[in-house]
């Protein structure tokens, strides 16, 4: 099932998330409905919180069209283990923050462990597109955004056409 995406400002955003416990069939649907919402989308990642869930759940497919399969990642307290020195920017969106981009320096690799649907241990180095999702993600289930990165000046000016949008939608209901 399809969830709705929450759109920036709201508070269930700047939360820090739970830790889940023990993996339950709830937590698997919730899983399968965050890749069914990150792919309608279309999204290449989702976090948990973005669906008004505070836990500690992300989704990500960044396999790009065309080059090898998809490859649908759900990851349950996903944690950063270690990090290049090395740096790479891209320019970010946020399904949270739409139609707003902006360039985000960080890490260009990153080793990430985490449980899986099954509840076993995972870990694994990413790099390119996969390791600046896979950060984003996680950054989400600590309450921090993308434009948490930017000037203040140019996040309040985000802030500021997100609240018009969020008007905007919310007259047309
Ligand atoms: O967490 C999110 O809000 C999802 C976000 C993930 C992300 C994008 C770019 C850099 C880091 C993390 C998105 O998926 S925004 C949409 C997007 O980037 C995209 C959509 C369709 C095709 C390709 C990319
Ligand atoms: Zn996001």
């Amino acid at each position: 099932m399809k969830r709705p995406i929450l759109i920036h400002p709201d508070p269930r955003l700047k939360k820090v998330c739970v830790p889940v416990a023990d993996i339950s069939d709830d937590l698997r649907t919730l899983a399968d409905d965050m890749l069914e919402t990150m792919y309608a989308a279309p999204g290449i990642g989702l976090a948990a919180p973005q669906v008004g869930i505070l836990q500690r759940v992300i989704a990500l497919d960044c396999a790009k069209e065309g080059e090898g399969d998809a490859r649908s990642l759900v990851m349950f307290n996903p944690a950063v283990i270690a990090s290049s020195d090395e740096t790479n920017v891209y320019e970010e969106g946020c399904l949270s923050i739409p139609e707003q981009y902006a360039e985000v320096t960080r890490p260009k690799e990153v080793e990430v462990e985490w449980m899986d649907r099954d509840g076993n241990a995972q870990r694994e180095t990413f790099d390119g597109l996969w390791a600046t999702c896979v950060q984003h993600e996680i950054d989400h289930l600590n309450g921090k955004l993308f434009i948490d990165y930017l000037k203040p000046l140019k996040r309040q000016m985000i802030t500021r056409k997100m609240q018009k949008l969020k008007r905007e939608r919310a007259r047309e209901q």
